[in-house]
């Protein structure tokens, strides 16, 4: 298509490439390559370009700087490439201070599935840190990186198991034996059947212990029966429903839905997907540590 230099703001390619930060060179290349960007011609055969890619382009060099194919960075849908620039951006690597060190010494025991070094390693700094930085400090960046670092292909599915498996058993060491005597007060903590993201629940576990409250704790992939009939039966206090960003914001919704309907007289609040609608007389806690500021509410 052939246009005139008065059509809305068209840019030539070496005004693009300084607006971007790629070379004219590697742009040719990119067309030629993915078909994009896609330039209009004038008359004269020069390229143009409208204004609005540049935004998206500076998203792929970004990538493309962070490690990314240039294949793969130019053909990424804008969600995966905002996804994966604040992956990259909140990588190990990038990050700085005493607690990188902390977290990346346990990425190199993940990379070589040393599973005794690794608990050993957790329970070090669990000891001198204390539970709740041990959690808001170092666990919650350790599983973001290796999120990350599986996104970017640096470890495999079997590392990304390997890394959650061995935290998931030492927090749920950490939290039993500190579970309080008679008298206190009681909450169900569960994950939405078909959940298997539980570390969020297990944190939420220790956090219920730290406060003196005792969880009973029904874990992954719990059917929404036996969460009524367990919280009818113990008579705990509230029932907490741990999600995830996985899943649908709609069954998710149902399930809660559900299951207001089938506690009588029992608080119920979820955490984990911020996606779903607001539900009548059934509380959101965003954060785990909104969920340690209900706790002290509860006690
Ligand atoms: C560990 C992990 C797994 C483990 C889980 C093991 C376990 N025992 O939990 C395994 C390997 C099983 C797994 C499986 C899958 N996973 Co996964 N997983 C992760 C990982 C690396 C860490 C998640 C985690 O535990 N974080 C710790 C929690 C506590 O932090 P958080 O999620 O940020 O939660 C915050 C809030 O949501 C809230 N919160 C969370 N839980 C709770 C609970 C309560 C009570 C409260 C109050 C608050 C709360 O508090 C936190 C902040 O304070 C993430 C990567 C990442 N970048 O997060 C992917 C990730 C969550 N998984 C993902 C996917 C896609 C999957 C699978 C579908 C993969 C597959 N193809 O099989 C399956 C789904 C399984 C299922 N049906 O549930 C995606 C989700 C993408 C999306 N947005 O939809 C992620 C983001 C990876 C990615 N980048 O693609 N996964």
């Amino acid at each position: 298509m052939t246009i005139t230099s008065k059509q809305s703001n068209p840019i030539s390619i070496g005004g693009l490439a300084a607006a971007c930060g790629v070379p004219v060179e590697t742009l040719r290349n990119w067309e030629n390559r993915y078909g994009f960007p896609l330039p209009e011609r004038l008359e004269s055969g020069h390229r143009r370009y409208a204004l609005e890619l540049i935004p998206r382009l500076r998203k792929i060099r970004m990538l493309v700087d962070a490690g990314y194919k240039p294949s793969f960075a130019v053909t990424a849908s804008d969600e995966e490439m905002d996804r994966l620039l604040l992956c990259s951006s909140e990588a190990a690597s990038e990050r700085s201070g005493p607690d990188t060190a902390q977290i990346s010494g346990w990425l190199a025991l993940v990379e070589q599935m040393d599973g005794a070094g690794l608990a050993r390693a957790f329970s070090r700094d669990w000891n001198t840190v204390g539970a709740r930085r041990f959690i808001f400090e170092h666990a919650l960046p350790y599983l973001r990186d290796v999120g990350c670092l599986w996104e970017r292909g640096a470890i495999s599915v079997a590392h990304e198991h390997f890394a959650s498996e061995v935290l998931q058993t030492f927090l749920a060491e950490q939290w039993r034996p500190l579970l309080p005597v008679a008298g206190h007060r009681r909450i169900v903590l569960a994950n939405q059947e078909g959940e298997l993201h539980s570390l969020g629940l297990q944190m939420a576990a220790i956090l219920t212990t730290l406060h003196g409250v005792e969880p009973v704790f029904l874990g992954p992939n719990t059917p929404l029966r036996d969460i009524i009939v367990a919280a009818t039966a113990q008579k705990v206090d509230a029932v907490i429903i741990g999600l995830s960003a996985v899943s649908d914001p709609a069954r998710s919704a149902s399930f809660l839905t559900d299951l207001r309907q089938g506690l009588v007289g029992i608080r119920l609040a979820f955490g984990g997907n911020d996606r779903l609608p607001a539900m009548s007389n059934i509380e959101y806690i965003p954060t785990l540590e909104d969920f340690d500021r209900w706790l002290d509410l509860l006690v």
